[in-house]
């Protein structure tokens, strides 16, 4: 029962503000349904909302982490950098909002309480913290992948008396680092990106490293007209090259082993790969995620860019990874390496124990302390599932959706989860979501859902839900496809392992783009398949 006095209905609640959440109520309104978000933050942008630490940039080059839906916004939004940085996108998003007028359909601020399907009219109850609750007939969360903080459970960490931020939950006004002796856990993509910034501003920066990560160099720069005006005149093939290409990314690659060639022409390629910049490197040859003497290959040689980079022979060493490059996702950055050269800067690499314990004053690591003024934590994510998991959801005969997962997500592509009835994810867990560039996914799944409504209403058709034939086969075969890649083989947050108790299963879907929209369009075709229409 509704504790609010208000409940809204509604044909279609979507959760979330970010890049799904604000395309999916624009394509909901246009079909003329009765649409709203709902999103905690006090802003839109989703995880660019929260994520606003100093050096964020998106390692996709800006003016394809764009969407693709208007071709008026297309040419009209001019991208500044080759890779934007969070303002920018923040900047944009907001645009696309106030541009087809979507603001009015937004409830800030608001956080879901709990989402529960009544069976009886075929209908979700979403509670909220806010004066208003909403009974709607589609459930679509669009609540991302990578937007639940990892916050560890470090000991001791109430007992510190300094400040405290998490890359993923950074204030809006701007954080002071002079003069301060600072500590970062972590050196994934945000530690990559905070580290040099803070690096530049700080008395003393000590960085906690766990894992080293295989950097590659971005090469960022401002965009110069003509990149823009190429990039737009083409806009249309361009688009429609990378939907062929197994992430949907512009490059499409070299196809050729990297164990084709001999060593000096391989490390020639994978030069020049390095200096195309950004995820160039990977592309180089196209087997270096799949084969592990190719592997080895681009690994040593993005341990020679280390040593080249970094003079101090045991600081290289303890930067240089061992684990299989693209196991853990390869981090974009700039001048990276290079900034452990700097007299203010410490690496400390945590042993066995990890961080041992926080005391008032800072942390203690392989059993002595390090004094800090301030921790940042770039600890990441609870990827893919953490955003859903912290909402109580309750489906048919009031089965959880955490009970449901609990030994990993099970859905059907990655978009209905079956005894979850006209409850949509977009890029959930089973899709490729973020093993391809977010934006075309993100559009894709929006149109694959607004479709299937639009189908349902037309058919008068009261639900739809995944057939769990359908859905176990297609787990199963995600976890067939993953079980092979070199992907599967390192703890990485793509297996939950960075969450400790969480279930170690692959969750985006490994096999690609083309053949997953191929599969998605092949299941509307054939009427829905592998769905149960009931009504
Ligand atoms: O998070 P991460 P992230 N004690 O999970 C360490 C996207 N993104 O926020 O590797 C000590 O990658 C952890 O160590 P380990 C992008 O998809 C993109 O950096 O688990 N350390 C690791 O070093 C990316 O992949 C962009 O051993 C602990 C770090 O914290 C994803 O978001 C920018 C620890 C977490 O790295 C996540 O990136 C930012 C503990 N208890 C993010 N727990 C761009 O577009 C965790 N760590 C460029």
């Amino acid at each position: 029962m509704s504790r609010n006095q208000n409940t809204i209905s509604l044909d279609a609640l979507v959760v979330g503000a970010g890049f799904g959440g604000i395309y999916m109520l624009h394509k909901l309104r246009g079909m003329g349904l009765s649409a709203k978000i709902v999103d905690v933050a006090s802003g839109i942008g989703g995880t660019w909302f929260w994520n606003r630490y100093p050096g964020a940039r998106c390692d996709v080059e800006s003016m394809f982490y764009s969407y693709s839906f208007d071709e008026a916004l297309d040419q009209e939004w001019e991208w500044t950098e080759r890779y934007p940085a969070q303002p920018e996108i923040l900047k944009y998003i907001n645009h696309v909002a106030d541009r087809f007028d979507l603001r009015r359909d937004i409830q800030l601020k608001t956080h879901v309480t709990s989402t529960v399907y009544n069976e009886t009219d075929a209908t979700w109850q979403v509670t909220t913290n806010g004066n208003n609750d909403f009974s709607t007939r589609f459930c679509i969360m669009a609540t991302g992948c990578l937007s639940a903080a990892n916050t560890p459970d470090f000991e001791g960490l109430n007992d510190f008396t300094g400040r405290i931020f998490h890359t993923s939950k950074w204030p809006h006004s701007e954080v002071d680092f002079s003069g301060r002796h600072v500590g970062v856990i972590g050196t994934g993509s945000s530690g990559v990106q905070i580290i040099p910034e803070i690096a530049k501003r700080a008395a003393h920066l000590t960085v906690f490293q766990r894992t080293p990560s295989y950097v590659a160099e971005a090469f960022n720069r401002p965009l110069d007209a003509a990149d823009q005006i190429h990039t737009k005149a083409n806009y249309g093939k361009l688009r429609a090259a990378a939907k062929k290409t197994f992430g949907g990314f512009t490059v499409a690659g070299n196809e050729q082993s990297a164990m084709s060639v001999s060593e000096e022409e391989c490390r020639d390629k994978l030069e020049e790969g390095w200096k195309e910049g950004g995820n160039s490197l990977m592309t180089s040859f196209g087997d270096i995620a799949n084969n592990e003497k190719s592997n080895m290959r681009a690994q040593d040689f993005v341990r020679d860019k280390i040593r080249q980079a970094v003079p101090d022979a045991a600081t290289a060493e303890k930067l240089s990874p061992e684990h299989l490059i693209g196991c853990k996702r390869i981090c974009l950055g700039t001048n990276y390496y290079s900034v452990f050269n700097r007299g203010n800067v410490t690496l400390t690499s945590l042993g066995e124990k990890g961080v041992e314990k926080f005391t008032t004053t800072g942390l203690v690591t392989e059993g002595s302390e390090t004094k800090i003024d301030d921790l940042v934590m770039a600890t990441g994510f609870d990827a893919m599932t953490g955003a859903l998991s912290r909402i109580p959801i309750n489906g048919r005969d009031n089965i959880s959706l955490n009970k449901a997962w609990e030994a990993g997500p099970r859905t059907y592509l990655g978009l209905m989860t079956h005894g979850f009835p006209n409850f949509f994810t977009i890029t959930g867990p089973g899709s490729p979501s973020v093993l391809s560039n977010m934006l075309p996914t993100i559009e894709h799944h929006v149109e694959w859902i607004a479709e299937c409504i639009d189908y349902l209403q037309q058919q008068g058709i009261k639900e739809i839900e995944a057939d769990l034939q359908a859905q176990n086969d297609w787990v199963a075969h995600g976890n067939e496809i993953a079980s092979k890649t070199l992907r599967y083989s390192c703890s990485s947050w793509y297996l939950g392992a960075n969450v400790p108790g969480k279930p170690r299963v692959f969750m985006p879907y490994i096999g690609g783009m083309p053949a997953y929209r191929k599969k998605c369009a092949a299941v509307v075709t054939a009427g829905y398949e592998g769905f149960c229409l009931n009504g």
